[in-house]
């Protein structure tokens, strides 16, 4: 045996897993293969849920989210008719994001699993994973574990070893995903809905803001030069109206499809899967990074009661328990990219749809019972 559990991916259910395993005493290796640099500046999320601020804080991975990370609790939406702020914290639970970038989360908990003795081989791709014998192959080197966990992403290799029924959806929606070297241009994450397409603004620190606009499926990121961004981003934020965006160099830019991809089981003998490499999620609301540390939570939980009590009862749940949080992470955001988008033309559906999104949005801005579950589900998992 070369580790009771081997961890393949070093992202943010990798590194959770690995933290909790680490602090019950758990002997644990994660396989990673980039380089540490690479994945420590690996721009993505940054809206953690209050779920995921509390299993960071209650296994003692919150320092650097509570000192750096800052609250947020408002979201704005804007169509040709007006615009309307949601107060969050004010409707549904009453909770709140904490917005932290992914990047930093990642470099803390590489940093706190090493101080917890654990160990990562960086650099080391993992070429196939077994949950039958629960081997692994690396770089030509077969190792042995109890329990293996899938982290290792969308475009993984774990996820292929678990035959499952697979329901996959591409909604045909893209974005260019976009980095700007800018303060935020407002202080609510700013939703807005035009003719043009959407256009998305989210604070990530006081110097950098993450920006997104809908473009045709199959674009390339190279034809939308920094002037052609920030126009775009002016016309589509309506920010004449609105307010002036603060511009700045564009660090990143790249295209995110919206698709979802479900398995009916996300575990195969001893083979578990968190995060993207168990279900995929558009990112309309934000739910990725949340489900892959709610996911690494339960999986942790279950693993460390068949390691020290050998109790597999919540390991052979575990499916079970992950499936329907995911079903509902998906059905909200699949109502999140509805409302946010609408098909362009004036065919009878095209037209069609686009009055229903408008109606949606009307019922968002005017029914208290809307803007609580829409609350509930935005900052909840
Ligand atoms: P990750 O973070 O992709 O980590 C998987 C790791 O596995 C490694 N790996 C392998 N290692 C060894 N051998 C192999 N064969 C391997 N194959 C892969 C990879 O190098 C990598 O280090 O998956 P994880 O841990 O499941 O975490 C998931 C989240 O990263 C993801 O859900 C979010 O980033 C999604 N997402 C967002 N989620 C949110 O909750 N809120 C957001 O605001 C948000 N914004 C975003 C996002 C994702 C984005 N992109 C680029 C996909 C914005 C963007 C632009």
């Amino acid at each position: 045996i070369d580790a009771d559990v081997v961890i393949v991916g070093a992202g943010p259910a990798g590194l959770v897993l690995g933290n909790l395993l680490r602090a019950a005493g758990i002997d644990c290796l994660i396989l990673e293969r980039r380089s540490r640099e690479h994945v420590e500046n690996r721009a993505r999320a940054g809206f953690l849920a209050a779920n995921s601020v509390r299993v960071l804080t209650e296994n003692g991975l919150a320092d650097g989210l509570l000192t750096n990370g800052v609250r947020h609790d408002t979201c704005a939406f804007r169509d040709d008719r007006a615009e309307f702020e949601l107060k969050y914290s004010e409707l549904g639970n009453g909770e709140v994001h904490t917005v932290y970038p992914q990047q930093f989360l990642v470099t803390d908990l590489i940093a706190e699993f090493l101080a917890r003795g654990g160990e990562i081989r960086f650099g080391t791709e993992v070429s196939s994973v077994s949950g039958m014998d629960a081997t692994v192959i690396a770089d030509d080197l077969l190792l042995r574990a109890k329990y293996i966990a899938g982290c290792d992403g969308r475009r993984g290799i774990s996820l292929r070893s678990v035959p499952a029924r697979v329901f996959r959806r591409d909604h045909d929606i893209s974005w260019l995903a976009i980095l700007a070297e800018a303060p935020p241009s407002m202080s609510a994450i700013g939703y807005a809905i035009h003719e043009r397409g959407f256009a998305g603004h989210m604070a990530r620190t006081s110097t950098v803001t993450r920006y997104y606009l809908e473009v045709p499926p199959g674009e390339d990121p190279e034809n939308w030069g920094d002037d052609r961004i920030w126009d775009e981003l002016h016309v589509r934020m309506r920010a004449d109206r609105y307010g002036e965006l603060k511009r700045g160099a564009i660090i990143e830019r790249r295209i995110v499809d919206m698709a979802s991809r479900v398995m009916d089981t996300i575990q195969r003998g001893n083979l578990f899967l968190a995060g993207d490499a168990a279900s995929l999620i558009s990112p309309a609301a934000a739910k990725g990074a949340n489900l892959a540390l709610m996911e690494a939570e339960i999986l942790a939980h279950a693993l460390i009661e068949a390691l020290t009590e050998t109790d597999t009862t919540a390991l052979e749940r575990y499916s079970a328990d992950c499936l329907p949080r995911i079903w509902r992470a998906q059905e909200f955001s699949l109502w999140m990219i509805n409302l946010l988008h609408g098909p362009a033309g004036y065919d009878d559906e095209a037209v069609f749809q686009r009055a229903l999104r408008d109606a949606r949005l009307e019922s968002l801005r005017v029914s208290r019972a809307h803007q609580d579950f829409f609350a509930e589900n935005y900052v909840g998992v």
